[in-house]
């Protein structure tokens, strides 16, 4: 359901003094797609500041123009509009955005399910790998060809969302989108970045993650959780925590793996699944949302009340 981009387009050529944001715990996608954005649109001359509130994983800033990305307290303009990237309202956000949106303008680009902000023109495409893929299409229906500093930045996006093309959201556009940026790219290094450069606390998190993970449901379920204390014990910071999700589909059969992350006041819950077992209505019937195969959702409340409740519900999906 390609949305029409002229509204899209007319906004990003013509407005200024504008705040790009992305979500918290930014990933490659987000911040490629912020920085291709800023870049292609000539950001510089309209004013534009690329905000997030978060510490950048140190496997990201190889991202060119990541230099460019500020902190909420260090917003210096009027702001007069807002673009969200990679999702939508401020519970993806961070609260910290909340001032900046009474009033102002506030478009959106993304590629997450669910009925989530819309502001005042959405261009929403769930089918899409990335939102980097969705601003690929926008920068070449805008006719602008992109620099390869735009290139890297959209390459990074898909690749980072599609696990170097290998999840079921690569699609034909995608392929055709990444090739179209390829001559443009260094791929080995976003590889060697994505995917084989982690922080050691990431790793160690990782290692405990599947030292203590569990299976249910006859092994097609496997969860594991992280408590505070432990991301405390291996120096792990919020920017340590990506990617280790992934590891709880990996033993044998398993097809819906769960990571329980302990944070200041709620827990985050992180689904992903395989072999097409939905995970967005479970992260849905949680109050979260994202895709059919790797979706999230945030539940306030202690470990210990979160944990079986989710189990319980993920347990009901392989019980019909
Ligand atoms: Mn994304």
């Amino acid at each position: 359901m390609q949305k029409d981009y002229a509204k899209m387009i007319a906004f990003l050529k013509n407005q200024h003094n504008m705040l790009i944001c992305g979500h918290e715990q930014p990933d490659g996608d987000c911040l490629g797609s912020m920085l291709a954005v800023y870049h292609a649109f000539d950001g510089e001359s309209k004013n534009w500041r690329l905000v997030i509130p978060d510490t950048i994983p140190e496997n990201l800033k190889y991202l060119p123009g990541l230099d460019l990305i500020i902190k909420p307290e260090d917003i210096d303009i009027e702001v007069e509009a807002v673009l969200m990237l990679d999702g939508r309202g401020l519970h993806r956000t961070g609260f910290w955005l909340e001032p900046y949106l009474a009033g102002r303008r506030v478009f959106c680009i993304d590629h997450h399910m669910g009925s989530f902000f819309e502001g005042e023109y959405l261009v929403l495409e769930p089918e899409a790998s990335a939102t980097a893929e969705i601003v690929a299409a926008i920068i070449e229906e805008a006719g602008i060809d992109p620099e390869p500093i735009v290139a890297m930045n959209l390459y990074s996006g898909i690749v980072a969302d599609t696990a170097c093309f290998r999840y079921m959201n690569t699609t034909s556009r995608c392929l055709n989108q990444a090739a179209k940026l390829l001559p443009k790219v260094d791929m080995e290094k976003v590889r060697i970045h994505l995917f084989e450069d982690c922080s050691m606390a990431n790793l160690r998190l990782k290692g405990y993650c599947c030292t203590t993970m569990q299976l249910e449901c006859e092994g097609k379920l496997c969860y594991a959780a992280l408590e505070k204390a432990t991301m405390e014990r291996f120096g792990a910071g919020s920017e340590d925590l990506y990617n280790i999700v992934s590891y709880m589909l990996m033993p044998h059969g398993v097809q819906m793996g769960i990571l329980f992350e302990e944070h200041d006041g709620f827990i985050k819950v992180c689904l992903r699944s395989r072999n097409g077992v939905n995970v967005n209505r479970l992260a849905k019937s949680l109050g979260g949302g994202g895709h059919m195969l790797a979706s999230g959702a945030r539940i306030k409340g202690p470990l210990a009340e979160v944990m079986p409740r989710v189990i319980n519900a993920a347990k009901e999906i392989f019980a019909k």
